[in-house]
């Protein structure tokens, strides 16, 4: 059988306290809807897990990056640890933002991963390909590849999720189609087994990039595809909820 599917909200560096009023708002209309058959989770910057956490309880609420230590010197960073405490209980790790504008490499966000583990926090592991990469043929090798090494020590279906985001689709309105996106799914799908046996089947594996309320229904029903990762759109609480819609 699938997994539950899931709707995740990644506010990215958008939101101060008055858009807790859009998280109140999608609650409400989560708690209304009569198809939302999938899990919600919103990822509000760091200085609103806290507030955000308080407020929610039909939406789960993650935080956007980690570092990879559990404390110590590292002036401006957030551990895994920290988020937990704020309320939060997923992480997202290797956004490719955070991959480019840090410098995020497979082995960093590896550890990441592991260092949300350890601390009982769901971790989103973020792949996809340039567009250069792919017109070159080598989406799937790239995707596949950043799959084996952003993967953490101690993956199971409960504790990792993935994502695939082609870098190209980010907040650029254009998306695969839905051919390539099963067969990027697929071959996600088949690296997990290898790794994880049987457990592989059940990991979710999301489709961020783009998504919104007119093109949910289909990028969701292609094969693999077990929820989605929305920026833009994850703002407003009706347009997140038009995605939900979806399930
Ligand atoms: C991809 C996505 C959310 P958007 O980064 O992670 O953003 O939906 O704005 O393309």
């Amino acid at each position: 059988s699938n997994p539950t599917a899931l709707v995740a909200g990644n506010w990215k560096m958008n939101g101060l306290t008055e858009s807790l009023a859009e998280l109140e708002a999608l609650e409400t209309l989560v708690k209304e809807g009569k198809s939302a058959d999938c899990d919600v989770l919103i990822c509000p910057p760091f200085t609103l897990i806290g507030a955000a956490s308080v407020k929610a309880d039909a939406v789960a609420i993650g935080a956007q990056d980690c570092h990879g230590a559990v404390s110590g010197a590292h002036t401006g960073d957030i551990s895994a640890q920290m988020l937990k405490d704020a309320g939060a209980t997923y992480v997202i790790v290797g956004h490719s933002e955070r991959r480019a504008d840090h410098f995020e490499n497979s082995k960093i966000v590896k550890v990441k991963a592991e260092a949300a583990l350890a601390v009982g926090l769901t971790a989103i592991v973020c792949v996809g390909e340039t567009e250069a990469e792919r017109d070159a043929g080598k989406a799937v090798s790239r995707v596949v590849g950043q799959v084996e090494a952003s993967l953490p020590e101690g993956a199971t279906s409960a504790k990792v999720v993935v994502a695939y985001e082609p870098v190209w689709a980010i907040g650029t309105g254009r998306t695969p189609t839905v051919q390539d996106v099963a067969e990027m799914h697929t071959a996600i799908r088949e690296a997990l087994i290898k790794r994880l046996g049987e457990d592989g089947k059940a990991v979710k594996i999301l489709y961020g990039g783009s998504v919104k309320p007119s093109n949910a229904t289909e990028l969701m029903g292609a094969a693999n595809v077990n929820g989605a990762l929305v920026g833009g759109a994850s703002l407003k609480a009706s347009d997140f909820n038009g995605i939900i819609d979806a399930y």
